[in-house]
């Protein structure tokens, strides 16, 4: 049918060929021994065939737009100075209160929609532009739907511990309280939450909150991850490593004992290129000392308006290479099989094997380095969700 990339490791097999079978694969060898019967046929033409790309930490579901900030910078205002102004996530917290679930699906759907044209077909959204309880259900409703209305899976991730709102100002421990009391109960009953995340920094939350709020979020049976080491050591890696993380997210700060946490715990770190580059960042997460630890290695494009407007997995994976020394294979595992394993969904997706489900990306390349290479371009001819072919650009209509 195709060549085919992305069998356990990164396993490459030309002229192979996949049978589906109600939405799984059944079947991976040489096209020359594939068992037909029964089967439609369906010519990659020479096209090479990957597990479709999993982008596995977004904050894609938000209203406003936050270019008056990126213009401010580029004369002379930090980052800190726009949040101190009342600017930065509390600039999009106002706008996405305002907002119903329609109109962030509405703002969101094409942003997921240029994702999507590059081969996605599973997306995380996390809440924490709401940071009220009818807000954060507002936005992970929204998130939801855009499972409902696009071919794409769609995991949620409740962060209602991004930042202390105002209401709360100067009590961030009664907020975590309203969080494990109210918000996380109430949203997760509803079904509306797979994981739970927070912000641990200095501008953020203590490393004693996140863990008050991982401990109840494991009392509910639900998994955490965490924004860790991204402007300063919290020992954040350390401690979502304790709670058997998922995912440790960003780690520009990551220290020695923490590459060991995650190790010993098995918890993903993910790496957000597009946030570093944006913010012009100069200290790179220990990329080297993960590798030799053996901490999987996953890649995501953090969308968001106040550090990462990116909305392109492909470019993710050419920072990732040029700016970090990731190999493309390890790029692309990354958007693949350990983003998989960043959502928890790693028997279910990210590789090209039997009883996993038929997503898979096709394109247009000479090799996958090609897919880190050419910036800017987009050669994905074909998407391929559970089973069912679609061509990769999606319209939307209000
Ligand atoms: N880390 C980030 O880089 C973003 N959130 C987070 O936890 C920033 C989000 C924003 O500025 O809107
Ligand atoms: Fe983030």
């Amino acid at each position: 049918m195709a060549d085919v990339a992305g069998l356990g490791g990164l396993g490459e097999r030309r002229d192979g060929a996949v049978r589906v079978d109600h939405g799984r694969i059944s079947w991976v060898g040489a096209r020359a021994d594939a068992p037909l019967a029964g089967a439609t046929v369906i010519d990659g033409d020479g096209a090479w065939l990957t597990p479709g790309l999993i982008d596995c930490h977004t904050h894609i579901v938000h209203a406003g737009n936050r270019s008056d900030e990126f213009e401010a910078r580029l004369h002379g205002a930090s980052y800190a100075d726009i949040a101190h102004a009342g600017g930065g996530i509390m600039a999009t917290v106002r706008a996405t209160r305002a907002a119903s679930v329609a109109q962030l699906l509405a703002s969101s759907a094409p942003r997921v929609l240029r994702l999507l044209a590059e081969g996605v077909t599973t997306l995380e959204v996390k809440s924490g532009y709401g940071l009220t309880l009818a807000s954060e259900r507002t936005m992970l409703l929204a998130a939801r739907a855009l499972g409902r209305h696009l071919p794409v899976d769609i995991v949620t991730t409740f962060l209602g511990a991004h930042a202390l709102p105002a209401e709360f100002s100067g009590r961030a421990d009664a907020y975590i309280d309203h969080l494990i009391k109210v918000m996380l109960p109430a949203l997760a009953a509803e079904g509306l939450v797979d994981a739970v995340d927070a912000f641990c920094e200095t501008i953020g939350f203590t490393a004693a909150q996140t863990a008050r709020l991982f401990t109840a979020a494991r009392a509910l049976k639900l998994p955490v991850k965490l924004h860790a080491e991204q402007l300063s050591d919290q020992g954040g890696a350390v401690l979502v490593a304790r709670y058997q993380g998922l995912s440790a997210d960003h780690l520009e700060h990551l220290t020695m004992d923490g590459v060991a946490a995650l190790a010993q715990a098995g918890t993903v770190a993910v790496l957000l290129p597009g946030a570093w580059y944006f913010l012009r960042e100069q200290l790179a997460p220990p990329i080297a000392a993960l590798r030799a630890a053996g901490v999987p290695m996953a890649l995501a494009t953090d969308c968001n308006p106040g550090t990462s407007p990116l909305t392109s997995l492909l470019l993710a994976m050419n920072m990732a290479c040029t700016l970090w020394r990731l190999t493309p294979a390890e790029a692309l595992r990354g958007c693949t099989m350990q983003a998989a394993r960043a959502l928890g969904r790693q028997a279910d997706i990210g590789s090209i094997e039997v009883g996993k489900r038929a997503d898979f990306a096709l394109w247009r390349i000479e090799r996958p380095a090609d897919l880190c290479y050419a910036m800017g371009a987009n050669p994905c001819t074909g998407v391929v969700n559970a089973g069912v072919l679609r061509p990769p650009v999606v319209s939307w209509r209000d």
